[in-house]
């Protein structure tokens, strides 16, 4: 088998960000013009009063201090609240594969590669703005790639899976250099009038590149020691948008069309899911969770990965042990467990390792043990 190794990181940034002072204020003007507008049904009992949202309930509850967006005027509009993102023409590069293109010309710089160099692309995220062709393959033709390339989704998780894809690929030899990318307008998936939800998510895209180790060019690069992935059903976070919808119009534009989640439930039942993956994980590899230099988790909720860190290392992980990314991003899904490891790696010497984990719906977990070459 070939030894694999991740050479390069890229991160594509929003220009655009709302703090939750802003989002809040949004809701909440709402809020106020639907409860005063049904007043009257209101008062007799036929319509439930919309309750308000609250800056201090967010920060307690996830640790998301503020979130960039591809469009923050229509989603602040009270009365749009929701992105509005102009339809390109089929001639012009789609708005993922843009956002993707940037973050992979960062990847390929770290990794001193030309992009003719690479054989396949994939594109793992949770947000694909079509069905076909794949926005892989139109990003593949916008650098110049030859090879090949293919979308694929596993929510949240899918940058592990993307990476264990690249790592499989890559040992077997059916390629030599992998992108893999995570391209995230998680805004235009979110309900911004859902008052549980409406301050989860932001958008981003990152890069990842990933190579036969006998021939890159980086050799300070992260050796993968070893990838895991689990999976089991859940409907507790769910998304019900797609292609039939439009054969059920009676029911066609319902909240479900949206991300919609049992919060409380998937913290309960995550938690203790990820953090025996990675036990096992680690235990499976002959390594001791001290051994650790760094967990780079999935950035969905502050609390949760405090829970996590702290039940895989025996103690209440530091901010260097366990780096935080979602007070700025929010939530940005697949992409946020590698906005964490591309801000927090450049700190680490040849021999440290740690370990870049996903998690979301499905319910879907991955884990990536890492060595710094060198
Ligand atoms: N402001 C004020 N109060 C609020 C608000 C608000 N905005 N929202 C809820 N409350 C109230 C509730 O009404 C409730 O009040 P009461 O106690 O009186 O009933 C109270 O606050 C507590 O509510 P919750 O139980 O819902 O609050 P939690 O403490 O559980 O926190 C969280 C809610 C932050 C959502 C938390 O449960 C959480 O983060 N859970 C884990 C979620 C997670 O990790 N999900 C993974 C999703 S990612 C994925 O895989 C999907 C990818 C798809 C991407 C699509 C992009 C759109």
């Amino acid at each position: 088998m070939n030894q694999v190794i991740l050479t390069g990181t890229g991160l594509f940034t929003p220009s655009q960000s709302i703090s939750n002072d802003e989002l809040v204020a949004s809701f909440n003007a709402y809020v106020e013009k639907f409860n005063s507008e049904n007043a009257a049904a209101i008062e007799a009992g036929e319509v439930e009063a919309l309750a308000p949202s609250s800056v201090a309930f967010i920060e307690k509850a996830s640790g998301i201090k503020s979130r960039y967006v591809m469009d923050k005027q229509g989603t602040l509009d009270p009365d749009i609240m929701c992105p509005r993102i102009p339809e390109r023409s089929n001639d012009q590069p789609s708005l993922l594969a843009e956002m993707g293109v940037t973050a992979a010309k960062q990847a390929l710089a770290e990794a001193q590669l030309e992009a003719d160099e690479i054989d396949a692309v994939l594109v793992a995220c949770s947000n694909l703005q079509r069905a076909y062709p794949a926005i892989s393959i139109e990003i593949q033709d916008l650098l110049g790639i030859n090879g090949f390339a293919f979308d694929m989704n596993v929510a949240c998780s899918s940058a592990t899976f993307g990476i264990q894809t690249g790592y499989d690929m890559i040992r077997s030899g059916s390629a030599k250099r992998v992108l893999m990318l995570n391209t995230e307008v998680c805004s235009g998936h979110l309900n911004f009038r859902d008052r549980d939800s409406h301050f989860i998510f932001g958008d981003v895209a990152t890069a990842v590149i990933l190579e036969d180790a006998e021939i890159a060019r980086n050799k300070q690069g992260f050796e993968i020691v070893d990838t895991r992935l689990v999976t089991k059903f859940s409907n507790n976070i769910r998304n019900n948008f797609g292609f039939l919808n439009r054969t059920a119009p009676e029911t066609r534009d319902e909240k479900d069309k949206l991300f919609i989640q049992e919060g409380r439930k998937v913290f309960r039942e995550v938690v203790p899911m990820v953090a025996q993956m990675i036990t096992d994980h680690l235990a499976d590899n002959n390594l001791q969770a001290n051994g650790l230099r760094r967990m780079w988790l999935h950035q969905a909720n502050r609390n949760m990965n405090d829970f996590i860190a702290k039940k895989v290392l025996g103690e209440e992980p530091t901010d260097d042990m366990q780096p935080t990314v979602l007070d700025e991003y929010a939530n940005t899904s697949s992409a946020g467990s590698i906005i964490a490891f591309h801000k927090h790696k450049s700190d680490f010497e040849s021999g440290d390792m740690g370990v870049i984990c996903s998690f979301g719906a499905g319910y879907s977990a991955g884990s990536i043990i890492v060595r710094r070459a060198g």
